[in-house]
């Protein structure tokens, strides 16, 4: 039985190494709200909510995630009984529209006591088999292709198996090209638009199939699955989706309208862990790969995707960078790191997530906090 008395909030900012830019926007400094989720029994366990500073990925952002999780989340699981942390999630879609990340955070947080409770491994504890992930580096939209080729080719030294390349009108094929044609065609490369396109840019991207990408991912509207069926049928490559895919219908509907042939999970945006798991088993039945998506996560929320990436059918690297990749300092111990191959471990040695939160680190990056239910 899980049983929460109290979920403790926490917002902390923590600077990007580097700033990072897609079409839909920019972010330097992130705004992470780190969750403590405390069971009946005194056990805790940290998750972490991955809304992001500005409405420009979905709707969500700290600021409504932060009131979503303390006005609404919270008061409806604390002091409830869950016989299983897959039963969390349709509670929380009972007549409660939307803010899947606050959800998420929260209905991870459960799993993780669930592992805790079972003394697993949170990898485990879900049904994951890999010891290692594959992964992949998501760059930003650079000032020109030769800038674009050296950090690619950096990432490829450091043993990324996949570098996804930010693109937007003005910023695409010829970056991509550049690519392509300097790193070798057997170079693993994708494509992520971020909406930053509509159907009258087919020909644009159809430009694209000439550089064998693994996929492109996102390019039409965040919202839109009929017009990305009719890009499909148009393009070579495959159509991955991203914002699209805000639960397990939105695969189905992916899945049935054609309108990609891969996805990329990201359990926030899917409303947490249980919709995560029904979107991997529904696209192993039926052939889709999928990989594992990153917001720019500290190494909390960092150790819920390596976890969920174990599942069989993660058969694509994913955006799971070390923490090296994105902070000066993580606010984990051990900090995330990548082997020269390229893969990142799966903790295996504890229950649980598998890291522990630096407390100093975090008291000293912290903004503000808030705690619902008691001790
Ligand atoms: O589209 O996948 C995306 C980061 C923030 C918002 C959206 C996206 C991303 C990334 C970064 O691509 C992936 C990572 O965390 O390394
Ligand atoms: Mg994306």
């Amino acid at each position: 039985m899980i049983t929460l008395s109290r979920i403790r909030l926490r917002e902390i900012r923590l600077p990007l190494r580097a700033p990072f830019r897609i079409s839909s926007g920019v972010v330097s400094d992130r705004r992470i709200t780190l969750l403590e989720l405390t069971d009946t029994s005194g056990l805790t366990v940290w998750s972490e909510c991955v809304a992001g500073e500005a409405p420009n990925y979905s709707p969500e952002t700290a600021d409504t995630a932060w009131m979503a999780i303390s006005q609404w989340v919270a008061p409806r699981v604390i002091g409830r009984s869950f016989a299983h942390p897959g039963d969390v999630h349709d509670v929380l879609d009972k007549d409660f529209r939307g803010h899947n990340m606050a959800k998420a955070a929260v209905e991870m947080g459960m799993w993780a006591l669930a592992a805790e409770q079972a003394g697993l491994p949170l990898a485990r504890f879900i049904g994951g088999t890999r010891d290692t992930i594959a992964t992949g580096i998501s760059l930003g939209i650079e000032q020109s292709p030769a800038a674009l080729v050296e950090r690619a080719r950096a990432a490829l030294a450091e043993g990324y198996r996949k570098v996804k390349i930010k693109i937007m009108p003005g910023s695409d094929v010829e970056f991509v090209r550049a690519a392509h044609e300097e790193l070798g065609a057997e170079a693993p490369l994708m494509a992520d638009a971020n909406n930053a396109y509509t159907l009258d840019d087919v020909d644009q991207l159809a430009a694209l199939d000439a550089l064998d990408l693994m996929m492109i991912e996102q390019p039409l509207a965040w919202d839109d699955l009929v017009r990305h069926a009719e890009l499909q049928r148009r393009l070579e490559t495959p159509v991955c989706l991203d914002e699209s895919i805000t639960s397990l219908d939105r695969a189905i509907d992916m899945h049935t309208l054609g309108a990609g042939r891969i996805i990329n999970i990201k359990p926030g945006r899917v409303g947490g862990f249980g919709p995560s798991i029904a979107i991997h088993d529904y696209c192993q039945e039926h052939g889709t790969p999928v990989w594992c998506g990153g917001m720019f996560e500290s190494g909390v929320g960092r150790a819920y995707n390596v976890a969920l990436a174990s599942l069989p059918n993660f058969t694509k690297p994913g955006d799971v960078s070390p923490s090296a990749r994105y902070w000066e300092r993580d606010v984990v111990t051990p900090e995330w790191t990548m082997d020269k191959s390229g893969m990142v471990h799966v903790p295996l040695d504890k229950p649980g997530i598998g890291v522990s939160v630096d407390m100093d680190r975090v008291e000293n990056l912290t903004v503000r906090t808030a705690s619902v239910g008691s001790s």
